[in-house]
């Protein structure tokens, strides 16, 4: 993580702050210690491992140091996750036009609940905003304007998967009760890591009424357009929602369309062509005549295929796997047998080693590692060997009482700089499974990254490498590194590289699962969960597993503990 990336977090906080109407002196705290790690010549990463060195700064206070060293280390501050869940994310996209300060987007937030620039647009054409003292009629000339820019710059932006899902759940809820078979299409459904707008489908003869009841839904900020068949409304959240009603008989076909991708259907209706038939969202035909239409599997069969999944939709050799019959029987969430990465309160995890271990067996697996960080990561109170020890020994007593279940006394050991590892030799010995991350030096060469990890993973006790690339989704670029490399290595040497479920991370991503799997390398898919609610990101791996076309035996964790054991021996 660079300076300037932890600046902006400090300087996000402060905005968020400032919005919700905190003391100046409290705000400009933060400003004051981005300025000073902004114009700091060297590392603040580097500086972070001791506290010591952190308050020595100018405007760094106890406080503020410990912060730093959190960012540090996860790559995020929690107290900015919850600020976000406070304040509406949008406001900081009306942050964003230039006319607009911390001071003036609270002004209109508390006042005419304005949450996004669309919300602003919209009160500025009803003339709601110069109304208010300070703002006036210049003020809306210029801020329209500013809009009008924003919209051509494509200004919005594209939604993390979890973050689509948060705003899903209560929307279908919503719609089901007046319209039936609600159904998600477009890239969420097809599992993409990041959603650009969201498209939902649904069946019902009286169009009008399920298009009136769906632009009142409470978080709608305005209607975009609307329609019989397809009625569009932007959310508070910024986020656009496209929904459209279809008859029973073309429902196949409307949710076979809609999902996608689009370079899916161009192949598709090339088949079609080639057939003699005609294709769109409302079925198959044959001259006027509908042929096919209810079903997906329907419409898949008409064309003489089987039925392709929508992770799989991406014209990128789906359908012809599918018609020589050699599609992936991709994997599912019941294969999975355990979860491989986890945090406690030993390190930076929110619940004890008890209650994540209770959770994970109430997911129904059957073993569940405990990898909470090594010393090296102290700011995230990483062990050191000695609690390392005692933590082993608090896992086998709990092991005694769970029958049926076990859990894997493990841990993430950072790989230092030199490609050595950040715990004695004669302790990861006596572990289950060891997995080997990277949180530092990050800013290495292609060369030298790849050696240390190369270097890591010859230990013969070293399993797993975790998020392989480091990346963060819309926030850090992935480190330098010969992933071609590290694939040729792990096929060979009996090691696994990681599907990291954390909807900020997704790492390995789709391209690069299908990849490894190509190179023969096994995967594991693992949550890193901080908390017992981090356990159910297993879907968001699992989808980018399915995207990267793995199946059942390409990934570890979907064998017996036994199994297991026999496999990551070396
Ligand atoms: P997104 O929203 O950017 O994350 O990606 P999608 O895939 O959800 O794209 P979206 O919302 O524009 O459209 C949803 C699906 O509808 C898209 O995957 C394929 C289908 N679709 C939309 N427009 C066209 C089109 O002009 N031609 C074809 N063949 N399909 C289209
Ligand atoms: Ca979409
Ligand atoms: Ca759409
Ligand atoms: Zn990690």
């Amino acid at each position: 993580m660079q300076n300037k990336d932890i600046a902006g977090i400090l300087v996000e906080i402060a905005d968020l702050l400032e919005i919700k109407g905190e003391d100046t002196f409290r705000v400009n705290s933060y400003r004051n210690a981005a300025r000073t790690i902004s114009s700091l010549q060297e590392d603040i990463a580097d500086i972070a491992g001791s506290s010591g060195e952190l308050v020595k700064l100018p405007g760094i206070g106890k406080s503020m140091a410990e912060k730093i060293r959190e960012i540090v280390r996860k790559g995020r501050l929690s107290q900015l996750d919850e600020l976000r869940r406070e304040l509406p994310p949008s406001l900081l996209e009306i942050l964003k036009l230039e006319q607009m300060g911390p001071k003036r987007t609270r002004t209109l937030y508390k006042q005419l609940n304005i949450r996004s620039v669309e919300d602003l647009e919209k009160a500025v054409e009803n003339g709601k905003v110069q109304k208010l003292e300070g703002f006036g009629e210049k003020f809306a000339t210029q801020i329209l304007r500013e809009i009008e820019e924003y919209h051509r710059k494509g200004g919005y932006k594209r939604f993390k998967i979890s973050e689509a899902a948060d705003l899903i759940r209560p929307l279908v809820d919503y719609l089901s009760k007046e319209v039936k078979d609600i159904e998600v299409a477009g890239s969420y459904r097809r599992g993409k890591e990041t959603v650009g707008d969201i498209d939902i489908l649904g069946i019902s003869r009286d169009a009008g009424k399920a298009m009136e009841f769906f632009v009142n839904y409470p978080e709608t900020s305005r209607v975009i357009s609307r329609g019989k068949a397809k009625t569009s409304v932007m959310l508070h959240a910024g986020i656009q929602v496209d929904f459209r009603v279809f008859e029973k008989d073309s429902y196949g076909a409307a949710l076979l369309f809609f999902t996608g991708s689009q370079a899916h259907n161009v192949a598709l209706r090339r088949i079609c062509q080639e057939k003699g038939f005609k294709l769109n969202e409302y079925g198959i035909y044959r001259g006027e005549e509908r042929v096919a239409g209810t079903s997906e599997t329907e419409m898949y069969k008409k064309m003489g295929l089987p039925f392709i999944a929508p992770e799989m939709r991406e014209d990128t050799g789906e359908l012809d796997a599918a018609k020589e019959g050699k599609l992936p029987e991709l994997i599912e969430l019941k294969d999975i047998k355990g979860d491989l990465q986890s945090h406690t309160r030993a390190s930076d995890g929110k619940n004890s080693l008890k209650e994540m271990a209770e959770a994970a067996r109430g997911k129904g697996y059957e073993y569940f590692a405990v990898t909470d960080h090594s010393k090296k990561v102290s700011v995230a109170g990483g062990l050191d060997e000695k609690r390392l020890a005692r933590q082993m020994e608090e896992i086998e007593s709990l092991n005694e009482k769970l029958e049926g279940f076990r859990v894997l006394k493990s841990v993430e050991v950072d790989i230092l700089r030199d490609g050595t590892l950040d715990l004695d030799h004669g302790i990861l010995r006596e572990m289950d499974l060891v997995v080997c991350a990277i949180h530092f030096d990050r800013k290495l060469s292609k060369k030298e990254q790849t050696l240390r990890v190369l270097r890591a993973m010859e230990n013969p006790f070293c399993n797993i490498l975790a998020h392989p690339t480091g990346r963060l989704i819309g926030k850090r670029r992935e480190y330098e590194i010969d992933l071609k490399e590290i694939m040729k290595e792990a096929a060979a040497g009996n090691w696994f590289l990681e599907i990291n479920s954390d909807p900020e991370r997704l790492d390995l991503n789709d391209v690069y699962i299908r990849q490894a799997k190509e190179a023969g390398v096994k995967m594991v898919i693992s949550t890193d969960a901080h908390s017992v609610v981090g356990l159910d990101n297993i879907k968001y791996g699992l989808m980018q597993a399915r995207r990267g076309w793995l199946e059942k035996d390409d990934v570890v964790n979907t064998r017996s503990w036994k199994e297991f054991r026999e496999l990551i021996k070396r």
